[in-house]
């Protein structure tokens, strides 16, 4: 097959879809506009660049292949083997890990197959509480975690910081199976090595949930958790700026023995397949590999370090504004401040979305309200610095977030007031912001809608 073929099909389906089915092609050039078009600051969001998406859009979908390369239960596998094989390589090289898997179709699945390869229904776990930064799959109620395991939640001391004593504290009182460490909102730099440390001592198992500060870890701009827990998951698609997906990475555990005779790794391949998952999303591996080859590029460190030095200038600025960050500034990609003046996290989003600002609601440590409405705001610059966004931009950014917050005015029923004049006129610097760095999948400027 050649470039040709995939050209051929992908410029018919366009085509194919336009005509056929206007409805749903204008819902996707709306929301391709939408994208290009809007300041997203949404921490997990991330931006393919179109060799990912077209890696995805790959007539791969087409394949079943249960199993792993070599041992499909399928035929028809040759190159889904091929591509899956160079997923896990490249992903072995960008991480230096011993062992990858990349078949979990999120990293939520990729959390519960690392659990369900090493924990029994009613285990301890101990992971960062979801109000203190923790992720649903961390032990949450709310989730599977939460329901199948006798979940502790630990969280930061006075100060916004991981609370590692209190981890210990906990810990040692409750000989926890795994604890799980990784955050959402999180802006400071994780300690891997205490967390193993504290782990050892209670003879439990680590995993950390990289998911947020991946790309960091590849840059070498974060502690790697590769050898430090004995078990790290990540999304694709945030800063690995991947498809959607999730993988399973192991460093110097993997080839530890665990029980009947099986190493920790061959736990976890037996986990994601045939436990937890079933055909794996093939086309979305090939999207993967695409994403670790680009990880391998070195253009990829200079997006890495400008996504923490912009988290550095707007946290700077913000803070000289007088808003109160969470944590007292950021070492990662990562800002969270309390909203101000009256408004919710859910009103203050909304405000800065009618101005095309994107970013969202979080709940702040010891927050009263609940998650859909939130004392927090929560940003973050992956996207912004795939887009070659630096610090003036983020400077820009942040007069534009103080503009929007200070003018807005808490109104009954969780509605929000800001004046149209306002809007119009932030409205129109996010556009010539957005303009002047386009997506990297905005290959020309002048298609309309
Ligand atoms: N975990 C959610 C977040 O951090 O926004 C979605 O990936």
């Amino acid at each position: 097959m050649s470039a040709t073929h995939m050209g051929r099909y992908l410029a018919k389906g366009i085509s194919e879809l336009q005509e056929q089915d206007p409805q749903l092609f204008a819902i996707l050039e709306r929301e391709h506009v939408r994208q290009s078009e809007s300041l997203s600051l949404i921490a997990s969001s991330g931006g393919t660049d179109p060799s990912v998406l077209v890696a995805s859009a790959s007539t791969m979908v087409n394949v079943t292949a249960e199993g792993y390369p070599g041992k499909r239960y399928h035929a028809g596998c040759t190159y889904v083997d091929q591509a899956e094989t160079l997923a896990i390589e490249r992903a072995k090289s960008v991480f230096g890990a011993r062992y990858v898997n990349v078949q979990p179709h999120c990293a939520s699945f990729a959390n519960h197959a690392v659990m369900q390869a090493v924990l029994s229904p009613g285990d301890t776990i101990l992971g960062m509480a979801l109000d203190q930064g923790g992720h649903l799959t961390h032990g949450s109620a709310a989730n599977l975690s939460g329901r199948l395991f006798r979940s502790i939640g630990y969280g930061l001391d006075a100060n916004g910081f991981i609370d590692y004593d209190g981890i210990r504290r906990l810990a040692l009182e409750n000989r926890p199976r795994l604890i799980i460490c990784g955050t959402t909102s999180y802006t400071r730099t994780i300690d891997f090595d205490r967390i193993r440390r504290i782990a050892d001592e209670v003879d439990a198992l680590v995993l950390a949930d990289i998911t947020h500060i991946a790309g960091l870890v590849v840059a070498g701009l974060h502690p790697s958790s590769i050898d430090a827990a004995h078990f790290t998951t990540t999304c694709t698609f945030k800063q690995l700026f991947g498809p959607r997906g999730g993988l399973v990475l192991m460093g110097r555990d993997a080839d530890s023995p665990w029980t009947e005779g099986r190493t920790f790794s061959e736990c976890v391949q037996a986990s994601v397949f045939p436990l937890m998952q079933g055909s794996p999303e093939v086309h979305s591996i090939a999207a993967k590999a695409r994403a670790m080859g680009r990880l391998l590029e070195p253009g990829f460190r200079d997006i890495a370090r400008r996504i923490r030095s912009n988290a550095g200038v707007l946290a700077d600025d913000l803070q000289a504004r007088g808003y109160q960050l969470v944590g007292g500034g950021t070492d990662n990609h990562l800002v969270l401040f309390h909203a101000p003046n009256d408004l919710t996290g859910d009103m203050a989003s909304r405000a800065l979305e009618s101005c095309n600002i994107l970013v969202n609601k979080n709940k702040i440590p010891g927050d009263r309200r609940g998650a859909t409405v939130a004392s927090g705001i929560r940003l973050g610059t992956n996207t912004v610095s795939l887009r070659g966004m630096q610090a003036a931009e983020m400077l820009r950014c942040s007069s534009l977030i103080d503009d929007v917050l200070s003018h807005a005015r808490p109104l009954n029923g969780g509605e929000v007031y800001l004046s149209e004049d306002l809007r119009d006129r932030v409205v129109s610097e996010v556009s010539s912001l957005c303009r002047a760095f386009p997506m990297p999948y905005d290959v020309t400027q002048d298609v309309t809608a």
